[in-house]
């Protein structure tokens, strides 16, 4: 090119110049031009060729690099071939890919031979040894050449506890997710593992998940009641029957029927003996002395009634507490006096006045179930000293086995 412009400058020159200077002739002219024309010419074909050159050379380069990626492409798309069902088992992981994994699980009573997981190749064939489920105990059977154990007599469900993944493959990249209840394990995500929500919560927190048990069931758990309660409503706490109220009781007509926590119980009221008193049961759980001869000492000291008292409550329930109040209906006497008869209940009750004709029965510990507790409370009035009269309460208390 830069000889072309030189050339081209030359010939301008001649033409400016050309009155004062000896010229060349015309054909001398002629020749040059050719000549320079000449020059051009191979110049363009030169330049031609290379662009055709350089042209053929970004194509080639083009179509390797489709080719490349073709090839790639289709690797990664490429699958192994489905792996055959596994009898008395089954397999996890559906995605037959180059680089991923399928898992394979005996049912219960059966053992696996054989590689427990495969990955599928960049050769499109999977890693390791064909596995099959032997039963279990039974003598291992040559891997090359896998045999068909004979089929349990009544083999269980295989658990739910491990299912496949769900995934998704978007923009080269894999997304994998699981149901409600599953997280997802393996080193490729390919399976989702029950989460155990009962043994999580029992780390994790303080509170309980459920009031008594929980059970861990595939995909989600529930809670479950001692005998003698049912499960509230919110499904996690428990709520005693009253079987009292439900009829689910079989106290004769004697009894009278108790709720108790996770129970209940037939009790009937024993009229007491005295020396020289008798009694009349003036209603189910009281009982009343007949009248006594003035002169008859022994018989005007025992008690005047007796009543009794059942109460049902759980473990633990915070201490002290009042249990229940007695007072006098009327008072004949200037004096009351409350306390509790013998030492029978001394270890986890006491009693206090808490007005003018009033008594409490306090519980003074926190009783641990289960448990049977008895206390006496008495009431006597008094006139002058002399006693006019004594009131006793038998008290029951039973104590469920647990904090409900
Ligand atoms: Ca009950």
């Amino acid at each position: 090119m830069k000889e072309c412009v030189f050339f081209v400058v030359a010939v301008c020159v001649c033409q400016i110049s050309f009155a004062q200077m000896d010229c060349p002739s015309s054909q001398e002219l002629q020749t040059a031009l050719r000549q320079v024309h000449k020059l051009l010419t191979a110049h363009e074909t030169s330049y031609i060729q290379s662009l055709r050159n350089l042209r053929k050379k970004l194509n080639l380069l083009k179509t390797n690099t489709t080719k490349s990626n073709v090839k790639s492409g289709s690797n990664r798309n490429a699958t192994c071939p489905l792996p055959e069902p596994l009898e008395n088992g089954r397999r996890l992981g559906g995605v037959l890919t180059v680089g991923h994994e399928v898992h394979f699980l005996c049912s219960p009573g059966y053992e696996l031979v054989g590689s427990e997981t495969r990955v599928c190749h960049e050769s499109l064939s999977w890693s390791g040894p064909e596995p099959y489920c032997k039963l279990a105990g039974q003598a291992d059977s040559s891997v090359t050449s896998p045999v068909t154990p004979a089929p349990a007599p009544s083999p269980a469900p295989l658990p739910d506890f491990v299912r496949a993944s769900r995934c998704i493959h978007l923009q080269g990249s894999t997304h994998c997710t699981c149901e409600v209840g599953y997280a997802l394990t393996g080193t490729d995500n390919s399976i989702c593992t029950d989460i155990d929500e009962c043994e999580l919560y029992r780390r994790t927190q303080s509170v309980r998940l459920c009031m008594h048990n929980c059970v861990n069931t595939a995909g989600s758990y529930h809670c479950v009641c001692p005998h003698g309660y049912k499960l509230g409503r919110d499904y996690h706490s428990c709520q005693d029957i009253d079987e009292c109220e439900t009829g689910q009781q079989s106290c004769t007509q004697a009894q009278v029927c108790v709720n108790t926590y996770g129970g209940y119980e037939c009790v009937a009221a024993q009229c007491p003996h005295f020396r020289n008193a008798t009694y009349v049961k003036t209603s189910a759980l009281r009982c009343e002395r007949n009248p006594c001869m003035v002169w008859d000492k022994a018989c005007i000291q025992a008690p005047s009634s007796v009543s009794f008292q059942y109460m049902a409550v759980v473990s633990n329930m915070s201490a002290p507490r009042v249990l229940f109040r007695v007072s006098a209906a009327r008072l004949l006497g200037d004096t009351l006096r409350f306390g509790l008869l013998g030492n029978r209940g001394r270890r986890h009750f006491s009693v206090q006045r808490s007005g003018q004709t009033m008594g409490q029965l306090l519980l003074v510990t926190p009783p641990q179930g289960p448990a049977t507790l008895y206390a006496e409370v008495e009431m006597s009035e008094l006139e002058k000293r002399k006693l006019l009269g004594r009131y006793v309460t038998k008290v029951t208390l039973f104590v469920s086995p647990y904090t409900f």
